[in-house]
Parts: structure tokens; sequence; C-alpha cells
């Protein structure tokens, strides 16, 4: 996916700061970041949303949430916690139309989920 910036990142075609990469999954920062800590974590593979997971799928998912974990604790963020985010859809605000989970914390948070 040659148009995809994610699939650029994780290919070390388009600048980021990598966290960790495995043959699974690259975590970077986000561009963007709304709270102090704010990681990216993606897929290598092209998915485009949770509305193209399969079952198959289940256990990359699963190491996502592993690799977020760790990430969350090396940034100090495991006592006072944080949050996971995958915006799923334009409804949910999905800008990059490749799944990706949102690791963000160091700051309290309001709920917002209503
Ligand atoms: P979402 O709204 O869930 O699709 O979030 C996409 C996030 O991706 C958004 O917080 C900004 C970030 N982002 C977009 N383009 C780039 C980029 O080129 N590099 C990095 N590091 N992050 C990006």
């Amino acid at each position: 996916m040659n148009d995809c910036i994610f699939c650029r990142i994780i290919a070390g075609e388009a600048p980021a700061t990598i966290l960790y990469a495995d043959e699974q999954v690259t975590a970077f920062y986000d561009i963007h970041p709304i709270t102090p800590v704010h990681i990216l974590v993606v897929p290598n593979r092209h998915i485009e949303s949770v509305n193209e997971v399969e079952e198959e799928d289940a256990k990359l998912l699963g190491h996502l949430v592993v690799v977020a974990r760790h990430l969350a604790i090396a940034n100090g963020l495991e006592r006072r916690g944080y949050r996971l985010v995958i915006n799923t859809g334009p409804d949910a605000g999905q800008s990059v139309f490749h799944l990706h989970l949102h690791l963000i914390g160091g700051r309290s948070m309001p709920f917002r989920f209503q």
C-alpha cells in the first residue's frame, strides 16, 4: 500500500521515531500527541480497520495489546493508568485507514463516552 502513510513508516520509507518493531507490529510516536505519552501500535500488515478484522487476526490483535502494555510500563504509565483506543470509521474520527492502537496517558483524562 504505497499510499498508506503507516505502511510507508513500517517500510522505513517515511520518518517516525520507532519505539518498538518486530515481525508483526511497529510502534512509534503519534505526530499530533493529545497526551504527554501518545504512541501508536500498528500491525505491519495493512488492515484498514477493525471492520476488516477476521478470526485469524485474533493473535495479532492480542499481540498489539501486549506490546502496548510493555510500552505503557516503559513509559511509567502502569500505576496511574492509560487508555488504549482504536478508532473505527468516520463517526469515531478514524483518519488513517491502517488499523492502529493509540496508547495515551501521562495525565488524567475525563470520561467522555456517554
Ligand atoms: P485516528 O484518528 O485514530 O485514525 O488516528 C490517526 C493518528 O495518526 C493521528 O492521531 C495522527 C497520526 N498520524 C497521522 N499521520 C502521521 C504520520 O505521518 N506520522 C505519525 N507519527 N503519526 C501520524
